[in-house]
């Protein structure tokens, strides 16, 4: 196996006993790796980065090592922080990385331990730390310069270059015959064709000055909080590749699309999909505890547009990769992407219906 052999090249003492793969990522190859070294066993995480949709591999690195050091700064050493953060193994030779000759770039980060992830919402608590957890990284780069970051992926959450593209697929000869032989393929595209006025919302208020550019996690769903195993309380987000300048409304849209939706993004029921408000009650009272409270008011006004623009946002990736045949999100079988975009569609249509009980439980903190 391909990742065995890489997984040797780092340095990790002892020897490599079992190598698994390891969580649920739509885009990049994760593994488990366990080391035995005499008496004691040492858990990494081995990941393949793909170049197809990370055009500069190693600009995740320079970010991560930048985000660990301002961390550092912050929190003093991992060990003795509440907050955990991935440490990069180097390799035997000293790098960061290691760099393939087709520019996959592969990678250890140390295994962060009793905590754990869940791809969808266990309870109320768990919705409160997911909320918690993403206002203090918001906290905690709040005074990281987001020009010390370098761009990872280009063009992500950019709503209106994500429409511009979709537009171009819809054009192409598969997507046609897709969307004639599929009425839920037709369907998806008005459901976005009737949404393309307020795709800009965001976008428009950043270019007016109202939200200004910061350090964003870019992909801070709930299946990316870690949470500890005996206290339930979250520990960390992990998944660090899109850590880059952004716009801190999509990352409150994205984190709270996810900790609301009882059924999760990958539920075969889509009428079991709803953005439950007693969930947001507690992931919004988690946010605000630990942000700060200048930069609560700041993004308050944009907030909902943030939960309503990711929702339908990934939609519009999901349908625009079902197009183009899955060239981005990873898929276990046809349609699968189709299907995730009706998952977000009808959490869309929720969010559209609860929009002034939502923007009440934001306004009355
Ligand atoms: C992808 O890394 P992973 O698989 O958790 C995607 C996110 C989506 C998410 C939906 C780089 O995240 O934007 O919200 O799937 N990441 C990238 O599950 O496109
Ligand atoms: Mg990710």
């Amino acid at each position: 196996m391909r990742a065995d052999f890489i997984a040797s090249q780092f340095a990790v003492p002892g020897r490599l006993l079992t190598m698994r793969p390891f969580g649920s990522g739509n885009i990049n190859d994760t593994y488990l790796g366990v080391f035995r070294d005499g008496m004691e066993e040492r858990q990494v995480i081995i990941q393949q980065i793909r170049r197809e949709v990370f055009p500069h591999p190693e600009r995740i690195m320079h970010n991560l090592r930048e985000l660990n050091a301002h961390l550092y700064q912050q929190l003093g050493m991992p060990e003795q922080s509440s907050w955990r953060f991935p440490e990069i193994i180097k390799t035997k030779t000293g790098e960061d990385y290691i760099l393939e000759p087709e520019g996959n770039l592969w990678r250890a980060l140390a295994f962060i331990e009793g905590a754990q992830t869940f791809e969808s919402v266990q309870s109320l608590e768990h919705a409160h730390e997911g909320g918690f957890v993403l206002g203090q990284f918001h906290s905690l780069v709040e005074n990281l310069s987001p020009s010390k970051m370098q761009v990872t992926l280009p063009g992500f959450h950019h709503t209106t270059a994500y429409l511009k593209k979709f537009e171009t697929v819809l054009k192409t000869p598969t997507a046609t015959e897709t969307s004639q032989t599929s009425v839920a393929t037709r369907k998806a595209i008005e459901f976005i064709q009737k949404r393309i006025r307020v795709i800009d919302v965001i976008e428009q208020a950043h270019a007016r000055g109202e939200i200004k550019t910061t350090v964003t996690h870019g992909d801070p769903k709930l299946g990316n909080v870690m949470i500890d195993i005996l206290t339930g309380k979250g520990v960390c987000l992990i998944d660090l590749d899109t850590v880059q300048p952004g716009l801190a409304p999509y990352d409150f849209g994205d984190a709270a699309r996810s900790a609301c939706n009882p059924a999760g993004e990958e539920n075969p029921e889509v009428e079991l999909i709803d953005f439950n408000l007693e969930l947001f009650q507690a992931f919004y009272r988690g946010y605000s505890a630990s942000v700060t409270e200048t930069n609560l008011n700041s993004l308050k006004p944009f907030l909902w547009s943030g939960i309503h623009l990711m929702t339908l946002e990934l939609g519009l990736r999901f349908l625009t990769d079902h197009l183009e045949g899955d060239v981005y999100f990873k898929v276990q079988q046809p349609g699968q992407n189709l299907h995730r975009a009706w998952v977000q569609f009808k959490l869309t249509e929720k969010i559209e219906q609860k929009e002034s009980e939502i923007c009440r439980l934001i306004d009355e903190r």
